[in-house]
């Protein structure tokens, strides 16, 4: 399978796992999982004839890993990003000391005054390093602003947080008293 054809699969795959189900005529379960059964029939009403060991191939080489397969390979899950109220089971950890948010200059005003929100996704994304959050606001028209999230204060005040099994950190709402603009 060539780059272009997992790269559109991926993105079929992401928005039935994390958004919009029906899109692949898929169910996820309780914690995001959907059948690979019934995701491989939704991708090939698509058009894109593939098999579970394929299946396999894109969610091991995924560039962000941003898929799972469950233990017995029957089931599969988005690692993070979801609208869709799903429930990861995700242990709350303490972060590190600082975390990192790329975002666009025409959010900053909405940003200082009220904080990081969900804006429809179930947490706010925060990443480990500067580069990884420039990337991601990359991918958005504008300026790019990153923001330095004061982590570990945040979690002494007893604001939770999580990473998802492909490293991203997640938490509910940043308030604007620990963020600063680089
Ligand atoms: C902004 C990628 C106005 C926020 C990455 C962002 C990530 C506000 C946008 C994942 C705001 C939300 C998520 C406020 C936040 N007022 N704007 N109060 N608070 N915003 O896409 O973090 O490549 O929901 O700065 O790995 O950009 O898809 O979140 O610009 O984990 O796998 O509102 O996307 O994953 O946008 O990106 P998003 P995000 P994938």
């Amino acid at each position: 399978m060539d780059e272009e054809t997992k790269g559109r699969i991926s993105k079929l795959l992401s928005h039935a796992l994390r958004h919009v189900p029906d899109a692949l005529a898929i169910t996820l379960d309780g914690s995001g999982f959907a059948d690979v059964d019934r995701v491989l029939a939704g991708l090939a009403t698509k058009g894109f004839t593939l098999d579970a060991d394929d299946l396999e191939e894109i969610v091991a080489t995924s560039d962000k890993q941003r898929f799972a397969l469950s233990p017995d390979g029957l089931r599969i899950r988005a690692n993070q990003g979801h609208s869709v109220n799903v429930d990861l089971g995700l242990a709350a950890l303490a972060p590190p000391p600082v975390l990192f948010h790329g975002t666009v200059d025409r959010f900053l005003d909405a940003i200082q005054s009220e904080g990081l929100t969900r804006r429809g996704r179930t947490h706010v994304h925060l990443s480990l390093d500067e580069d990884t959050a420039r990337n991601v606001a990359g991918r958005r028209r504008g300026g790019i602003v990153i923001l330095r999230v004061r982590a570990d204060e945040m979690h002494a005040t007893g604001y939770a947080f999580y990473r998802s099994a492909n490293g991203v950190w997640l938490t509910d709402h940043v308030p604007p008293s620990f963020l600063d603009v680089t």
